[in-house]
């Protein structure tokens, strides 16, 4: 009974005690007592049973080093120590680090982790003070830099929006185009107008140039005629009647004969010119043509497209088979010109411009800063120069990163190209520029449009001692 409440004295005094183990880790260093004595399993292999003060014993008994939470002896393992950092806030150190002379304020404020030697006094109250002011500053850049950041999304929004509407406004175009186009085609389809426009043209071409010759020819002919006449007019009134010569007196006959039976010669003339003017013309007429009506040009197309007439339900119209023809070939140049306005659109739409579209609020933003021995000057979404050289073209962003390429070549190597990093800060900077391989640029540029909201560990993750201060 004596020594059970010994033991029970000693388990929670270890308890209490197990250096290194944080408070959430405890119960694991509960110590079982056997026998009045008090003993620990290792925890990856508890039937490896150690009496309770090996326990950091410096001495690595446990095939995971689970028996020196509290010194190096099993920093083979990974293991980490912890340090209550009263005052700040609690944190681990690697266990190789334990009593190594050096005082590793950044895990350990209050000093623990030299334990050993005491060398290193409690800093954490001025750490906690620093840590305290820092954060401030930080959350107060945050503030700020989401606060321009909202009217970047703002404005990205109000972007996209525009070229949303776009998108609907060229569709609603189009759809209207398409149907007018339909109808178009249709009434093109009905008159056939390509066929009959066709027809008609080459059928009128050469029918005209057929008559024209034709006139050519009866004018020619014409004044053939008129000069035999006046010759033989001539031979009428001349010949000497004593003489008699019979092929002469035959022809005399012949001729006056001919006068007498001729017909009015310019009335015969008058109507062929007459017959060959109003073949030209293309006057259809009212009504149906019929195959017995005078053999004028204009009658034969008439009766040519009367009988097609016939054989399609739908009328004929040749004005207006021409006219849908102009309109079709009009419409089907404005509907290719907004397909491709709207592919533009489009496309645009599906580009990567990050997370809410951010991309497009600062796709006019330039940056133009001297670093190092040039001055760059940073078009997000347009292109980089060093100096005047183009380092690249902007061709897309991709897991948080802008790619340029197609810069100028360089000199026995590649095109120029670049890949800019942005990271959290007020207002556009350039924080550095790299070139990890010969013309292959890395920038490092500051901007709201990434910056989130940080929490606690982020803070003390990046927040950094001034060891001056200490
Ligand atoms: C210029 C710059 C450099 C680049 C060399 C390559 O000096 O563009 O960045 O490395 O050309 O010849």
């Amino acid at each position: 009974m004596k020594n059970i409440a010994i033991a029970t004295l000693i388990a929670t005094q270890a308890h209490a005690l197990v250096r290194g183990v944080a408070p959430d880790d405890q119960h694991l260093y509960e110590p079982k007592v056997v026998d009045g004595v008090a003993t620990w399993n290792c925890l990856s292999d508890p039937s490896i049973v150690l009496s309770f003060d090996q326990i950091n014993d410096d001495y690595c008994d446990c095939p995971d080093g689970s028996d020196e939470p509290g010194t190096n002896a099993c920093s083979m393992y990974d293991k980490r120590f912890y340090c209550e950092n009263e005052g700040h806030v609690p944190n681990f150190i690697e266990n190789f680090k334990l009593n190594d002379g050096v005082c590793d304020y950044d895990y350990c404020c209050d000093g623990s982790d030299e334990y050993k030697s005491g060398a290193c006094p409690n800093k954490c109250k001025e750490i906690h003070e620093q840590f305290q002011k820092y954060k401030a500053a930080v959350l107060d850049d945050i503030d700020k830099s989401l606060a321009i950041k909202s009217k970047y999304i703002d404005k990205a929004t109000e972007l996209r929006a525009a070229v949303e509407q776009n998108v609907a406004k060229l569709e609603a175009q189009i759809a209207l185009y398409e149907q007018q186009l339909k109808k178009a085609e249709t009434s093109q389809d009905d008159s056939t107008s390509t066929s009959y426009e066709a027809v008609l043209q080459k059928v009128s071409n050469s029918v005209n140039e057929a008559i024209e010759k034709y006139e050519q020819r009866v004018v020619e002919e014409s004044e053939r005629v008129l000069q035999l006449e006046k010759l033989l007019g001539k031979l009428i009134k001349g010949y000497n009647p004593n003489f008699n010569d019979l092929a002469v007196k035959e022809a005399v006959h012949g001729f006056q004969d001919y006068v007498s039976n001729k017909k009015d010669t310019e009335k015969v003339e008058h109507n062929v010119h007459e017959q060959l003017a109003s073949a030209k013309t293309l006057d259809f007429g009212e009504g149906v043509a019929s195959a017995n009506e005078p053999a004028t040009f204009g009658n034969m197309i008439k009766y040519y497209f009367a009988a097609e007439e016939q054989n399609s339900p739908q009328k004929v119209n040749v004005a207006s088979s021409v006219s849908s023809s102009v309109e079709v070939k009009q419409l089907e140049k404005e509907l290719e010109g907004l397909r491709k306005e709207l592919g533009i659109y489009k496309q645009d739409l599906e580009k990567n411009y990050g997370d809410k579209d951010i991309l497009r609020s600062i796709s006019s933003s330039w940056v133009t800063q001297k670093f190092g021995e040039y001055i760059y000057k940073i078009g997000l979404q347009k292109a980089i120069y060093q100096d005047n050289t183009l380092i690249g073209n902007f061709d897309r962003f991709e897991d948080g990163k802008l790619y340029f390429n197609h810069g100028r070549k360089c000199w026995n190597g590649p095109n120029r190209s670049a890949v800019v990093e942005l990271f959290c800060g007020s207002s556009q900077q350039l924080l550095s520029v790299s070139e990890p391989e010969k013309c292959e640029y890395y920038i490092q540029l500051t901007s709201p449009i990434v910056c989130e909201k940080v929490n606690e560990q982020d803070l003390l993750a990046n927040f950094k001692i001034n060891y001056d201060l200490l």
